[in-house]
């Protein structure tokens, strides 16, 4: 069983390389922000209360977010493994997704970051604001907000993960298919 963390910047394409990756090694994909959103779709409490942090470029508060990914982790009983996609996104999530892995005597195979510069994916989100209709990409200040949250709450998580000696890295920029390529040879050692 192999579970990888896909990590990195808001729209460093991490749902974009997610859809490929998760057909090609048969893996679970969880997305805590597609998550919320369909939970936002549909009016659920969760979705109103996930809404009030993701529009402003906040994130939402850990004790929701953990909950809400271990529940879907115990949906999936038979999963070959799991590729986590946008968590964790702070320590205290990495902390816990570790220890509840390990009650299912698993662990985090890999960590795999996608890199790429500030300016090139403040592009890409305002960009995909244009269609996508998620607020949270329309606006320059709230993109500029998500990248402060990252830098704080979200980017101390490379040394928590290099401490485990499972960290890699990937460059983001290019096509999507030469990124995916990137992507399968570090998969492809695991
Ligand atoms: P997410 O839904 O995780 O989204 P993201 O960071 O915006 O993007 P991702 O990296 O997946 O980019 P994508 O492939 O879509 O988070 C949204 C919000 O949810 C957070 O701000 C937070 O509020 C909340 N949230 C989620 N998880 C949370 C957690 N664990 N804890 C707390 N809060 C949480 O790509 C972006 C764009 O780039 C697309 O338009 C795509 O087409 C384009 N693109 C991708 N690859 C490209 C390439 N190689 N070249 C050119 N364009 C490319």
């Amino acid at each position: 069983m192999i579970n990888i963390v896909l990590f990195g910047k808001p729209g460093a394409g991490k749902g974009t390389q997610a859809e490929f990756l998760k057909d090609k090694y048969n893996l679970v994909h969880l997305s805590t922000g597609d998550i919320f959103r369909f939970n936002i779709k549909n009016d659920t409490e969760l979705g109103k209360l996930a809404k009030t942090f993701m529009d402003k470029g906040d994130l939402v508060p850990d004790e929701v977010t953990i909950k809400m990914l271990q529940s879907e982790v115990d949906n999936n009983p038979r999963a070959a493994g799991f590729l986590f996609d946008g968590f964790p996104r702070t320590i205290a999530q990495a902390a816990a997704l570790d220890a509840f892995l390990l009650t299912k005597n698993q662990k985090i195979t890999a960590t795999v970051a996608i890199e790429a510069a500030d300016e090139v994916l403040v592009k890409r989100l305002l960009e995909r604001g244009k269609t996508s209709g998620r607020v949270d990409d329309q606006d320059e200040e709230k993109i500029r907000n998500r990248y402060q949250e990252y830098n704080e709450k979200t980017a101390p998580l490379m040394d928590f993960y290099k401490a485990q000696n499972n960290f890699y890295t990937v460059d983001g920029i290019g096509s999507i298919d030469e990124v995916t390529e990137r992507l399968s040879l570090v998969l492809d050692t695991l």
